[in-house]
């Protein structure tokens, strides 16, 4: 290192220090406790400098991957992780991690390294407790903070420095009493009610809060993608297996953290009733109203407003009556999807379709791993099947869909493990498709010898592919630019041996005994991360898909 890069160094009786160390202060001052980035000039001397202040730095090797890291240390501690990166290409990588931190409502801070600038302007440290701030007050998002190169290796007098006080948590706000009151009467006089847990219950930490709701007044609840967990998924009141038939026919839903958006069909007919009253309870304002006209709309902290109701329905107990037509509805269809999903499960034709794998995962998995899956097919169908008992133990593609989240996010939430030392294992499923797009971060896996267990779901393509003997045959027709189906990649890859490459343990399975095995041996292994190659049957769907190609092709 450079004598001008020095941690404070003493020049007669002024003490200096670098604009490097000031940015590593200030973030460590905000209780920053992880950043993932990939170095280069200008930026290196930030990672040092924030390792140096005990910030732990993970290297990346995307900053794509990198960001959506830093975004999910901020979803499951509620202070922002930050993502380092270089300007230009390395900032353009890391918009898509800002994009889905924005989109999932999860804060984040992304710091770039610019071109010089002026003196005047390099003021721009000053912006890190607006950053913080803006991260995790009222709806969380990310933030960007730029760095302009000269300033990092600028010595001040480090008197001349004044660092902001950390942020607090944000102040914790309440809905208004009448509000509560009214959304208490039309809960209340609900003939089918159903609540849904979103994310934002999630992270606002309302686990304790709306179980108690659920559980005193008997209501059933659905829990969105990430809000598994919030309560956890065997609760005999979960009725996600009658997801359809619950959102269709309720006449009172109250939503805690949910939007209205593609993910819950965006409140409208045909998938509800076209007189649903909605109760929406939210952290952000502009939320409310969004796509539909709700009955009561609960502005405030997830977890205080959730506190608010149930003081109403201690004042006067009541309970929604357990042995009602819509419970018993809702029953009978639970009943009878999961006896469908078993039935699929017990096929033993080979290859294994999805949902007898998803069977044999959920047998082994520990009830307090996280699980962070993506895909297609992958991440729909083995939501369905894979059950999570604790709230912010399951990342997925999230509000945005995005591909390529699941090994950043599982890195994270190992990171977390690690350091907590809970002895948590992730579990990361990953379509074929969804790990090709970070896929070189298992090296990082390796590297931080981290307790993760990859499952590659490959059905040789995004949501369908073809087997090696369809493959082959197809290629009998011309150039696989022209003649391969564009949803198709190569069959039988052996994406075990990424994992190999780097010490890791590797396995490729067809079979349910493979899987069993495999997956046995990867639990009971904890010194070495793992990859779990299955191999499904490549048409295998919830629902066959007619391409055009297929008859085409003729294959
Ligand atoms: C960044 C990004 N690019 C492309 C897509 C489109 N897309 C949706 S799912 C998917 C992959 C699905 O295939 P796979 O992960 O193999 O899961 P499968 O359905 O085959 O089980 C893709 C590419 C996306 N959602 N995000
Ligand atoms: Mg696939």
């Amino acid at each position: 290192m450079s004598e001008t890069n020095r941690a404070a160094c003493s020049d007669g009786d002024e003490e200096q220090v670098s604009g490097a160390e000031v940015i590593a202060q200030a973030l460590k001052t905000q209780d920053v406790e992880y950043m993932f980035g990939i170095v280069g000039i200008p930026v290196t001397e930030i990672a040092v400098a924030a390792q140096k202040m005990g910030i732990r730095y993970v290297g990346m090797r995307n900053e794509q991957a990198a960001c959506y890291a830093a975004s999910a240390i901020g979803y499951l501690t509620g202070r922002p992780g930050v993502c380092l990166v270089v300007s230009g290409p390395g900032l353009i990588h890391a918009l898509g991690g800002m994009a889905n931190a924005n989109m999932n409502c999860w804060p984040l801070i992304v710091i770039g390294g610019s071109s010089e600038r002026s003196q005047e302007t390099m003021g721009a440290f000053q912006e890190f407790p607006q950053a913080v701030r803006s991260s995790i007050y009222g709806r969380p998002g990310a933030c960007y903070v730029d760095i302009p190169a000269d300033f990092v290796n600028l010595q001040v007098n480090v008197n001349s420095v004044r660092y902001m006080e950390c942020c607090m948590p944000p102040p914790v706000s309440m809905a208004e009493t009448s509000a509560i009151c009214m959304a208490a009467t039309v809960i209340r006089n609900a003939k089918k009610p159903l609540l849904i847990i979103g994310k934002g219950a999630a992270y606002a930490r309302a686990e304790e809060g709306i179980r108690k709701l659920v559980e005193r007044c008997k209501l059933p609840f659905l829990p969105t993608p990430m809000g598994k967990g919030v309560i956890p998924d065997n609760h005999p009141n979960c009725v996600a297996a009658a997801r359809s038939r619950a959102l269709q026919f309720a006449d009172v839903i109250v939503l805690f953290g949910a939007r209205l958006n593609w993910i819950l069909h965006f409140g409208l007919p045909p998938r509800y009733q076209p007189d649903v009253k909605f109760i929406q309870v939210d952290i952000c304002a502009e939320e409310l109203g969004n796509n539909v006209k709700p009955a009561v709309t609960l502005l405030g902290d997830i977890n205080a407003v959730t506190k608010q109701l149930l003081e109403q329905f201690d004042k006067t107990p009541w309970q929604y009556p357990p042995e009602s037509s819509w419970w018993k509805t809702l029953r009978e269809k639970m009943k009878s999807n999961e006896a469908a999903s078993k039935e699929l499960a017990s096929q033993k034709s080979l290859p294994m379709n999805y949902y007898t794998v998803f069977y044999h995962v959920q047998e082994q998995l520990p009830r307090d791993c996280f699980v962070v899956s993506e895909g297609a097919n992958t991440m729909d169908i083995g939501r369905t099947v894979l059950q999570n008992y604790l709230p912010r133990h399951r990342l997925d593609a999230g509000t945005f869909g995005t591909m390529g989240v699941g090994l950043g996010f599982a890195i994270a939430a190992a990171l977390l493990a690690k350091a907590r030392n809970t002895g948590q294992r992730v579990i990361c499923v990953e379509g074929d498709s969804a790990f090709g797009f970070s896929g070189m971060e298992v090296e990082t896996i390796c590297r931080y010898n981290l307790p993760i267990i990859l499952l590659v779901v490959n059905n040789n393509g995004i949501y369908q592919g073809f087997d090696v003997d369809s493959w082959k045959e197809m290629l009998k027709f011309g150039d696989a630019t022209t003649v391969a189906p564009p949803v198709c990649l190569l069959p039988n890859s052996h994406y075990e041996q990424v994992m190999t490459a780097f010490g890791g343990k590797g396995y490729f399975v067809q079979t349910p005994e493979e899987l069993q095995k495999s997956l046995r041996e990867s639990l009971a292994d904890t010194t070495a991360p793992s990859l779990i190659n299955i191999m499904i049957e490549p048409q295998a769907t919830r629902k066959a898909q007619d391409f055009h190609w297929l008859t085409r092709s003729k294959v």
